[in-house]
């Protein structure tokens, strides 16, 4: 019976003990309310414990640099004709930093009557729109505090019938590059709807942010040749600056292809280029993203990281490449801004250190059968390495 219980009480030290021990060697992640170890512990794991390690960038949101929550703030300075339709501002360019001021680009409709729709594209004339993009000229506003903004006026028209945007020119994006300015921006040449949302990409340049700007009348990024993945569309240019050349981030789709209708496949590809105004060489590897709308990017630390939303197998996750072209997913976020032009100081910079995002625009669809019109809005998250420091904040 005595050896018994010298047994029994040695046997609950050892396990005590034991026990004492793992804890102190597994380390926990602070306030995480399960006994998760930080690090991937060496026993067997369920695929999706495994993929908690494997596949993110820490084992909760609220660890990850890369994840964040958005929040929206309203608007003042705009005007939409009452909400009737008719006045359209959406697809905000990024937001930069020049002369005291932020400055931001976008697609501007003003139209006598609301857009018929894409699907009745055959009633769209000269003054009739078919989509909410339809009839736009490109145009830009200034801010101090990024929530309180003026209007400046057109920056670049459509031009006449027949070069490169004489139906429309829409969703621009701004590039700085040794001094002068660069608005690249889709080039429409008949109504969207006819045929898809199918067109090229153009640019303008400028010695100065308020213009004046001149339209090359050039396709800068032309459409994929018969049968590539970009034949019908080039959306969304967004330049930013990699190892001295510039990068055009843009989305494609495949929905023209009547063997994947309905499916609604968008990806994004890229071009790089030595000059500004081309000519832009398509990476090999495109797509380099299998998901996401608008394209809206910045550098972060070494690499690039990316908002893929709305469309595709990946959408609603932020995404990164070490290397500017094979993206991972870094994180998986909800109510992501849609076509959201952020604040990026250092978009141009070419840095190798990037310092993320803590706010910019984007646009809401006021949608009602088919789309009337939009808003810009404004939206912060938490997506900066220096967060504390004031100058990343509008
Ligand atoms: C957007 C963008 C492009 C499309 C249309 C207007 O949000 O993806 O610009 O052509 O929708």
């Amino acid at each position: 019976m005595r050896k018994i219980l010298v047994a029994l009480v040695l046997g609950l030290l050892m396990f005590s003990c034991q026990n004492n021990q793992e804890k102190q060697e597994d380390k926990t992640t602070e306030g995480f309310p399960f006994f998760i170890p930080a690090e991937k512990p060496n026993r067997p794991l369920s695929s999706a414990l495994e993929r908690n390690y494997d596949n993110y960038l820490s084992i909760r949101p609220e660890q990850n640099e890369l994840f964040t929550q958005f929040k929206y703030t309203k608007l003042k300075g705009f005007d939409y004709n009452g909400g009737d339709g008719t006045l359209t501002r959406r697809d905000p360019s990024k937001v930069i930093f020049e002369n005291g001021k932020y400055y931001v680009w976008y697609t501007y409709r003003n139209t006598p009557v609301k857009p018929v729709g894409m699907r009745r594209a055959k009633e769209a004339n000269d003054t009739i729109p078919s989509a909410d993009w339809d009839l736009a000229d490109i145009w830009y506003a200034t801010s101090e505090d990024g929530f309180t903004w003026e209007e400046q006026g057109v920056a670049v028209p459509r031009p006449p019938k027949p070069q490169p945007g004489w139906r429309s020119v829409t969703t621009t994006d701004i590039l700085k590059f040794k001094g002068k300015y660069y608005l690249y921006f889709q080039a429409f040449m008949e109504a969207s709807g006819l045929k898809g949302d199918n067109c090229p990409v153009s640019v303008a340049y400028a010695d100065s942010p308020d213009g004046p700007w001149t339209h090359t009348n050039e396709l800068v990024i032309p459409n994929g040749a018969e049968g590539e993945w970009d034949q019908f569309k080039i959306h969304d240019p967004y330049p930013l600056v990699h190892d001295g050349k510039i990068y055009i981030y843009y989305k494609s789709g495949f929905d023209d292809r009547k063997e994947f209708k309905p499916s609604k496949v968008r990806m994004h590809g890229l071009a790089i280029a030595d000059n500004p105004l081309g000519p832009f060489k398509k990476h090999p590897l495109n797509p380099i993203l299998n998901s996401g709308h608008e394209t809206t990017l910045f550098p972060f630390k070494e690499g690039v990281a990316a908002f893929a939303i709305t469309d595709g197998m990946e959408r609603n996750t932020i995404q990164y490449a070490k290397d500017w072209v094979n993206f991972e997913i870094a994180s998986i976020s909800e109510l992501m801004p849609v076509s959201a032009g952020p604040y990026v100081p250092d978009a141009f910079t070419d840095t190798k250190a990037g310092r993320g995002i803590t706010w910019g625009l984007s646009h809401f669809i006021n949608a009602g059968g088919n789309w009337r019109h939009s808003i810009l809005t404004r939206f912060d998250c938490d997506l900066s390495l220096d967060v504390d420091d004031q100058s990343m904040k509008g």
